[in-house]
């Protein structure tokens, strides 16, 4: 495997190992669907490939999903063993699983994803739960500050103030396109933060920690900004 970049570059891919990898991420878009029949999520339109050096974005096909991983693999996990944790500075730390997160209180809406890079997908359908719903349901202690989202990559980590995580188009995602969420766009639990630029959204979470500060995550320790607002 080619060693990863550690620093975006303008108009170029996130999480980037370059060379074999963009072989092999090429070669995967005809397997992805024939050898392991795997349901493409909102169309064959929508996909290009595992595309982390954002290459297809040079092939003219409209708007279409750019699967990212910074990771090389991660491991799948169901729905039915999935369990989020809520933890660091809240009074009754918990963990939910996809069936407890079903139970509470739903939201969906449609909203464009945008990638920082340039690509972005209209009118995406996303159904979950508010991160404040999850949030008020462990009580968050007068002394946090921020939330910091963990995925089960092991590696990719998203930081927010208390106050931006709490807003209503910030969720954990259930569904994408009234379907569950897709390994590769992060299922079985992904979240979305729809004023904020897609690395804002942590795919395959495992943990919502709330914390005495809002330390900078994984690309914003890279040179994203840290805020990610969409036009900012
Ligand atoms: N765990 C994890 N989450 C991640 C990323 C990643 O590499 N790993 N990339 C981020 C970026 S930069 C974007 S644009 C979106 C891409 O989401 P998609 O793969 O569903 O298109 O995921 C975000 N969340
Ligand atoms: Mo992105």
């Amino acid at each position: 495997m080619a060693p990863r970049r550690s620093t975006p570059r303008d108009g170029d891919g996130e999480g980037a190992p370059v060379g074999r990898r963009v072989v092999l991420g090429l070669l995967g878009l005809g397997a992805l669907g024939v050898v392991t029949g795997e349901r493409i999520q909102g169309g064959l339109g929508r996909l290009m490939a595992h595309d982390p050096t954002g290459l297809t974005a040079l092939v003219p096909v409209g708007d279409s999903w750019r699967y990212y991983s910074v990771t090389g693999s991660v491991d799948r996990r169901a729905a039915s063993s999935y369990s989020l944790a809520v933890s660091g500075l809240v009074d009754r730390p918990a963990t939910f699983s996809f069936a407890d997160l079903q139970d509470l209180p739903q939201v969906s809406f449609d909203d464009t994803f945008h990638c920082v890079t340039g690509w972005k997908v209209p009118d995406v359908p996303w159904g979950g739960v508010r991160v404040s719903e999850v949030l008020d349901r462990v009580g968050v202690r007068d002394d946090a500050v921020g939330v910091r989202y963990h995925s089960f990559d092991g590696t990719y980590t998203v930081n927010m103030t208390l106050d931006q995580a709490r807003a209503d188009d910030v969720i954990v995602v259930l569904s994408m396109y009234d379907e569950p969420v897709t390994h590769e766009h992060g299922g079985p639990v992904r979240t979305y933060s729809g004023s904020m630029y897609g690395y804002k959204a942590t795919k395959w979470l495992s943990e919502i920690e709330v914390t005495s500060d809002n330390a900078p995550g994984y690309w914003e320790q890279r040179g994203y900004p840290l805020d990610g607002f969409i036009g900012e």
